[in-house]
């Protein structure tokens, strides 16, 4: 892979199904987690970009999986959030089955940045995701997010708190990151880049 410029980036298309999924083989990297754990900003920070992908302080915004071309080299593919409380039953089993085609079946897929939130237990939905991307041997890497809202001092603690939880492999990555004050920034990439 040559130089990428990260800053070449646009948002390619939307999909909610297989069909209208990127028809060519560029790799791919899929970022998931619950509603408003921060996965659009961290595209945007990752890219450089202000509102790329777009964030809200209203969860639940992104509803279908969009895909981001960079520089014609990656695709991330911003993942819709789980664990929303406002929305149907039948609503949510069209997301679960919208990101299960997508995680399963999803040849391009290097690897997914699985985001929970630092400063939290991980919840049912987080361990959820992680179980499943392990039983099917997809790579993974956590991000822990918002990491300008934990001490240092409690940094450790938070580390292992959720680690823990997760049951997590420590053949995995685990990323401290703040799209606030970019801590993570450089390991974000070089780890992605490592995938590809
Ligand atoms: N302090 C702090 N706030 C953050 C960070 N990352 C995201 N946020 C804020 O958290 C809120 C949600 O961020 P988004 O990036 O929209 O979250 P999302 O995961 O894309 O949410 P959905 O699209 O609803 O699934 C926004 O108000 C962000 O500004 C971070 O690292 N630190
Ligand atoms: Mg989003």
């Amino acid at each position: 892979m040559s130089e990428i410029n990260t800053h070449n980036a646009s948002i390619l298309l939307s999909a909610a199904s297989k069909e209208h999924y990127p028809k060519d083989n560029l790799p791919e990297l899929a970022l998931a987690g619950r509603s408003n754990v921060g996965k659009s900003s961290f595209i945007n920070t990752l890219l450089g970009r202000k509102n790329l992908a777009r964030t809200s302080s209203k969860p639940g915004k992104t509803q279908l999986l969009n895909f981001y071309n960079i520089d014609n080299q990656l695709r991330f593919v911003d993942v819709p959030g789980y664990g929303y409380a406002k929305v149907s039953k039948s609503q949510r089993a069209k997301w679960g089955k919208m990101i299960e085609e997508y995680l399963v079946t999803r040849e391009n897929l290097k690897v997914v940045i699985s985001l929970v939130d630092f400063r939290h237990e991980p919840s049912v939905d987080d361990i959820q995701m992680y179980e499943f991307l392990k039983y099917y041997e997809i790579p993974v890497i956590i991000v822990a997010t918002k990491a300008d809202k934990v001490s240092r001092g409690r940094w450790n603690k938070h580390e292992s708190m959720i680690k823990k939880a997760l049951n997590f492999d420590a053949s995995d990555d685990f990323i401290i990151f703040s799209s606030v004050d970019k801590t993570g920034f450089d390991v974000s990439w070089d780890k992605i880049l490592s995938y590809l």
